[in-house]
């Protein structure tokens, strides 16, 4: 899915090249497969109640499109979503309106705040409808941060879609699956993605899709087969901090949209009532793991950590001080104002300076030395606040260099 595809500008020759070079250098790792603990530490079975547990699920509500002209209105409807027989069931339906015009309503579920992770293997068993033509389900997060940073700076992993334009003209529409990440390049908008083409038709069977997200790579699997990978090591080198951050889960099937190619309703012919079902919904920690949110722990933030420096100069000539941009988040991807950070600029001003982080987690430090050539690192020491505890060990990065 994407969030707000009207923002997206084409992908970016610069980054193509990047990532083009990035995945060369990971072919060959394919196979190996990431080291996780042997029980899963979060996970949502489906098997209990009727419907999905309010403390972790919230939902997307309503039409307008979503940003990709889908032809559905999201609802919080048993009709729509349920819980029954170990299953998380979302159904897609059609109300004929008068004058025969279609209508359509689905369900979108996302743990939005109420349960985000940072890295961790997560695995869905997921069962597909038939979404020849123009249903389009995914199993996908953004970053939980989005309702500050909008999208696409909050970053996009869609570990499944099915349902494309692409896989309808191929005659593929239910034998293809595909994962994508989108994120904010250079102040636009950039995204990298792989499709598989399974064997037989995925409908109406269960199969397991799994992210394997450590800090250098995310890569995606249906049933142990590779589907997509992206080397995410060097986050400064393709501004894919994005992927350093928690980001929640989200559950949904469309109806039309831009991605299937199919914005009239005329377009839908898949077969209607339609199911996407799912068993379960389990993270393994892969010894990086990261879970937050507010179903976690009792809920509030008890840690810290950098979420990224940007080293600068301010004034001129011989008066030339340096500065560093320095944003604190929480564990769950939460600005954190009112913590003092200190941090020590070395090379061409060696000073240790602070400042207290304001209502959007930024502290701006500046130094009192000059220089007429700035060439300096910048590291943060400490980050103290009266009730939550610096984590380092999280930090997305601890020093930069100007
Ligand atoms: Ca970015
Ligand atoms: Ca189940």
């Amino acid at each position: 899915m994407s969030a707000f595809p009207s923002l997206r500008s084409s992908f970016s020759d610069v980054c193509f090249r990047r990532l083009a070079f990035a995945l060369l250098a990971i072919t060959g790792l394919f196979a190996e497969i990431t080291p996780v603990s042997a029980q899963p530490i979060w996970a949502e079975e489906f098997n209990t109640g009727t419907a999905p547990n309010p403390a972790v699920w919230g939902y997307d509500l309503g039409a307008g499109g979503w940003g990709n002209a889908e032809l559905q209105s999201y609802t919080s409807d048993a009709a729509n979503v349920r819980v029954e027989g170990g299953n998380l069931i979302i159904t897609a339906r059609e109300q004929l309106l008068k004058g025969g015009r279609r209508s359509f309503t689905s369900a979108r579920l996302k743990t939005q705040d109420k349960f985000t992770f940072k890295y961790g293997t997560i695995e869905a068993r997921i069962m597909t409808p038939n979404v020849a033509n123009g249903l389009w389900p995914a199993f996908w997060t953004l970053g939980n941060n989005f309702s500050t940073v909008g999208w696409p700076a909050c970053g996009e992993i869609d570990v499944l879609e099915m349902g494309s334009a692409g896989a309808i003209a191929a005659g593929v529409a239910n034998r293809r699956v595909g994962s994508t990440a989108h994120w904010e390049y250079n102040g636009s908008h950039a995204q990298y993605g792989l499709t598989y083409d399974a064997p037989s038709n995925l409908n109406g069977t269960w199969h397991t899709y799994r992210m394997e997200w450590t800090p250098t790579m995310i890569s995606t699997y249906i049933d142990n087969t590779w589907i997509w990978s992206i080397d995410i090591s060097n986050p400064a080198g393709f501004d894919g901090e994005e992927f350093h951050a928690p980001h929640f889960l989200l559950l949904n099937l469309a109806v039309g949209g831009t991605f299937t190619g199919i914005t009239l309703s005329s377009g839908i012919t898949a077969p209607l009532p339609a199911e996407m079902r799912v068993d379960y919904v389990r993270i393994y920690d892969n010894g990086y793991t990261v879970l937050g949110g507010s179903s976690i722990g009792g809920g509030a933030a008890t840690q810290t950590h950098v979420d990224s420096i940007v080293p600068g100069i301010t004034g001129g000539g011989p008066n030339k001080k340096a500065t560093a941009t320095i944003v604190i988040r929480n564990e769950s991807g939460g600005a954190v104002a009112g913590a003092t950070v200190s941090a020590t600029f070395s090379g061409s001003h060696n000073q240790t300076v602070s400042g207290t982080t304001d209502a959007n987690g930024t502290a701006v430090l500046t130094t009192t030395t000059t220089s007429n050539a700035p060439a300096f690192t910048v590291c943060v020491n400490n980050v103290a606040h009266a009730t939550l505890t610096y984590n380092p060990a999280a930090n997305v990065e601890s020093c930069d260099t100007y």
